[in-house]
């Protein structure tokens, strides 16, 4: 009854924002992934025992109350109906991204949790299922159940049952694609990514039109990523960022995730691609400040170096292409 997984964090190229159905979690759009090595990986034990007399959840060194511990329990209460078992469980969950990146993931920590909870409910399940099932925890967690370039399907159902991820390609597929990640001054104010898209749903226009383009997107991302692309994946990875920023800014009132550091790393990519007179680096941003700058091994140093200096820039770190989960024979507790 107890387990531990190991799983990582990913990072869209064509961007999930927005739900058509918040109860089961259900996206208004697909979107398609990058799975990140293990500098972003958060590992979590789940043991199911008669001896817990409710649900113990400990992240790192804080113990979660509140709606952040109910949205584990939620997760938990799924796979417990399934299993038809009613014990109370203790999780203990670490995130191992550098501190200094001040970046947490969701995406990770539903993957490694509903993997972990899973497997100690003694569940049999295939990666489908698991990936619909890591969705109702977050969105974004069911493309970190595969390792690689990840493509998750909006589905059609509306039972969500086939709104799931499924690998386009192994992460050997492209190994020299490196994230030159960027971590820059944060603003202290944040709205949260679920009443953020809630309200960009409910407000934006200009949304509609994103909703509109989105399967030409996905589309030209797969070819890209199949022929290995790397001056059209990356315009189209800078691209569609942009247009979910605009989005985010055209909501009503505005919601501003990037930052004016986020906008100097914006225009130091543009340079160095003008530089070179095609796109050898694409930069992409989620609901906050930090710059994924994609590029090829070969480029790194120089995207490092330039990255480092920019104002505001407080750390810069390099992600491979990861794996994908793993299971833990060393539980944390
Ligand atoms: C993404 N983001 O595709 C987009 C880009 C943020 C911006 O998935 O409400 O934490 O738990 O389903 O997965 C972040 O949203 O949202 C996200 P929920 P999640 O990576």
């Amino acid at each position: 009854m107890k387990s531990t997984f190991r799983a990582t964090s990913n990072i869209a190229l064509v961007k999930y924002w927005g739900k058509r159905d918040a109860q089961l979690n259900l996206p208004a759009n697909g979107s398609i992934s990058v799975t990140m090595d293990e500098q972003l990986k958060t590992e979590t034990t789940v043991e199911f025992s008669s001896k817990y007399k409710q649900d113990e959840v400990t992240l790192g060194e804080r113990k979660l109350e509140g709606s952040e511990r109910h949205r584990v329990v939620e997760q938990l209460d799924i796979l417990r109906h399934k299993a038809g078992n009613k014990e109370y469980a203790r999780i203990v969950t670490e995130n191992a991204f550098p501190s200094a990146a001040g970046m947490a993931s969701s995406a990770s920590g539903y993957a490694a949790l509903t993997l972990a909870a899973s497997h100690a409910l003694g569940l049999k399940m295939g990666v489908r299922e698991l990936s619909v099932i890591s969705r109702r925890g977050s969105g974004s967690a069911c493309r970190s159940l595969f390792g690689g370039f990840v493509e998750w399907h909006r589905g059609e159902r509306d039972d969500g049952s086939d709104s799931l991820a499924e690998p386009l390609s192994p992460a050997a597929h492209w190994k020299s694609l490196r994230n030159v990640i960027a971590i820059v001054k944060k603003d202290p104010k944040r709205i949260l990514t679920r009443p953020g898209m809630n309200r960009t749903v409910l407000t934006s226009t200009l949304y509609q039109r994103r909703l509109q383009s989105i399967s030409i997107i996905l589309q030209r991302v797969r070819k890209a990523l199949e022929e290995k692309n790397r001056a059209e994946l990356f315009e189209l990875v800078m691209r569609d960022s942009n247009s979910m920023h605009a989005c985010m800014l055209d909501s009503y009132p505005p919601l501003f995730y990037m930052n004016e550091h986020s906008h100097k790393v914006i225009e130091t990519v543009h340079a160095l691609n003008d530089a070179y007179g095609e796109a050898v680096a694409g930069y992409t941003f989620d609901a906050g400040p930090n710059a994924h700058v994609f590029t090829e091994d070969k480029r790194v140093s120089t995207i490092r170096k330039m990255l480092s200096e920019i104002s505001g820039v407080e750390n810069v770190m390099v992600c491979k292409v990861g794996n994908g989960p793993v299971e833990l024979k060393q539980h944390l507790f």
